[in-house]
């Protein structure tokens, strides 16, 4: 029998005011996984060049004793993690840890801190910070958490390419994750991200014991906003004893994979990134991930705090597959 072509691409929904509808989003989620495949790839090739990866590098700047309770969380003061905790990193540490990322190879350096939100001069340390890895030619990326009316504008200004706020799940089952800050502080604090002119990094993770809905619901608010985000961060739940989420139940990698598809065809601009959780995914399903459409990577062999893949396997891995490094 001849092989079918592939089937047309999805388009979002012209019958209402939203781009993707729920029913738009369910509908890829529910093709056969080949067709959702085959969807993603497709519109991946439209937009970019399948055979790169960009590779982004994160550094904790201050770690753990955060006042939120994200129940994922290893960093947060409401559960006992174990974790050694830092005050907020020196400048020079800062700078030689980006020059040894730019070595290895990443373009984008991101840099995160386990508060609330900052304080003024914890961010006037940050501006400098974000300057100097900037100075280095690196693009410059940090996670600071809530963020009060002006300080995006003080972060441009010190020359912030990105930051990093995920909404993480739908706002239904946020309230089950975190009770100390609300879906809307989250919102909000995006809206000023974009105001500012900086670019928004938003995603979240599979793993906390949501639904499939609750992933098709946060993928909804991500490909409905004004401007999508430029990068979506889909992490995979690294279970961390002492947190309340460290016996939940493992994700079917195909679901996560159907997943970061639903993502590449809704937000076919945006970069969608392959985050925690690698070092639990073997070659295979993260293969899988970059044909879906995922294009790129964190890079370097811890993420925050936890582990991540040791650069020499991913630059293995790479080669297998015959992927490059995106330039910035
Ligand atoms: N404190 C800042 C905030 O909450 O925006 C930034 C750092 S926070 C660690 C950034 C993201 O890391 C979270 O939104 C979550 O998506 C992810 N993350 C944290 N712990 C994780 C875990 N155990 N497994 C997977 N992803 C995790
Ligand atoms: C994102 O979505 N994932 C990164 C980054 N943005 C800041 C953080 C992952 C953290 C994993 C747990 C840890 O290393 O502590
Ligand atoms: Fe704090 Fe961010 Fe961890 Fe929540 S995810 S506890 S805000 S560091």
């Amino acid at each position: 029998m001849p092989t079918q072509a592939p089937p047309t691409p999805a388009k979002p929904s012209q019958t209402t005011a939203e781009k993707w509808t729920m029913a738009d989003l369910q509908a890829l989620y529910d093709l056969p996984f080949f067709d959702l495949m085959v969807q993603a790839q497709q519109v991946h090739r439209e937009n970019f060049d399948p055979h790169q990866v960009q590779h982004s590098t994160l550094l904790s700047i201050k770690t753990g004793k955060c006042p939120e309770d994200c129940s994922y969380c290893p960093q947060s003061a409401h559960f006992n993690t174990g974790l050694e905790t830092e005050p907020l990193m020196p400048m020079d540490e800062v700078m030689t840890a980006a020059k040894a990322a730019k070595a290895q190879g990443a373009t984008r350096f991101c840099m995160g801190a386990a508060w609330r939100g900052p304080n003024q001069g914890q961010l006037e340390q940050v501006k400098d910070m974000v300057a100097g890895v900037k100075a280095m030619g690196l693009e410059t990326c940090v996670t600071l958490g809530l963020l009060e009316d002006g300080q995006a504008e003080q972060l441009k200004e010190a020359g912030l390419d990105y930051y990093n706020h995920n909404l993480d799940t739908s706002e239904e089952f946020y309230k089950e994750i975190i009770t100390t800050r609300t879906y809307d502080d989250r919102l909000t604090t995006l809206n000023k991200v974009r105001d500012a002119g900086i670019n928004v990094c938003c995603g979240g993770i599979l793993g906390l014991g949501e639904s499939d809905t609750d992933r098709l619901e946060m993928v909804h608010t991500l490909a409905n906003l004004a401007e999508p985000p430029e990068s979506v961060p889909l992490n995979l739940l690294m279970p961390i004893e002492g947190t309340p989420l460290a016996d939940n139940q493992k994700v079917d990698p195909f679901e996560f994979i159907r997943l970061v598809a639903v993502a590449r065809i809704s937000m076919p601009k945006s970069m969608v990134r392959l985050s925690a959780g690698r070092e639990t995914m073997d070659d295979t399903w993260q293969a899988w991930c970059f044909f879906a459409g995922a294009n790129s990577i964190f890079y370097g062999d811890t993420l925050l705090t936890a582990d991540n893949p040791q650069p020499e396997m991913d630059k293995a891995l790479m080669d297998r597959l015959n992927i490059t490094s995106m330039p910035a």
